[in-house]
């Protein structure tokens, strides 16, 4: 019988972060695939996974801003850069492209060449008008609403005014469609000045 090599500790811990990715696209078809059983409609199925996705941007952010050390970013500018290679890489293991910028600096586009979510997936003729990633562009928008950024002096505000980020998040190109890449555009479209949480008197 062959010698078994023994495994360094970076291979299995690269073996098992592996089996964690595709136990976790996995799962995401399953539970696409139950919505898609129980709500029938694909329209109310891209609603439920934007709702899923926002659900959980709303708590991910605090594991986030734990996790990463990432200061406060001065303007939106960064606040994209920050999640394509910093958030999108730590909760999916790749990283995006920041493209598409406007004129204003408020809308841009997150482009992902690569997506571990549709390992495996191929969608039926029935599910044409299926956001599959739908999940993720509500992450996108829940966490970003939870995030308090310092804006600068562009933004008309005082640097010491805390704001909070609403965000449209929408689908450009999509591969299981027939596009070459993913990618979702990220459009500011208010600051709101958020509540100070105690009363001063
Ligand atoms: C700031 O503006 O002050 C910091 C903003 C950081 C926002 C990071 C949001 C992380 C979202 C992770 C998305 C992961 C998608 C899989």
């Amino acid at each position: 019988m062959p010698p078994v090599a023994p495994r360094s500790g970076d291979a299995i811990f690269a073996s098992v972060e592996r089996v964690n990715a595709e136990l976790f696209t996995l799962t995401y078809g399953a539970i696409v695939r139950q919505l898609l059983t129980d709500l029938e409609e694909v329209e109310e199925v891209n609603k439920q996974l934007d709702q899923m996705g926002y659900n959980i941007g709303i708590r991910l952010i605090d594991e986030f801003l734990a996790k990463s050390n990432v200061s406060r970013c001065v303007d939106f500018k960064e606040t994209a850069e920050v999640i394509a290679k910093v958030g999108f890489k730590m909760f999916l293991g790749v990283t995006a492209t920041v493209t598409n910028w406007d004129a204003e600096g408020t809308t841009c586009s997150l482009v992902l060449e690569d997506n571990p979510l549709v390992d495996f997936v191929e969608l039926p003729d029935t599910c044409q008008g299926l956001y599959y990633c739908n999940v993720l562009s509500g992450v996108i928008r829940g966490a970003l609403e939870m995030v308090s950024s310092y804006l600068n002096g562009r933004l008309g505000l005082s640097v010491d005014n805390l704001v909070s980020m609403k965000t449209e998040v929408t689908w450009i190109r999509d591969m299981l469609r027939g596009d070459d890449a993913f990618e979702m555009q990220v459009k500011l479209v208010k600051q709101v000045p958020e509540e100070y949480p105690y009363k001063d008197d």
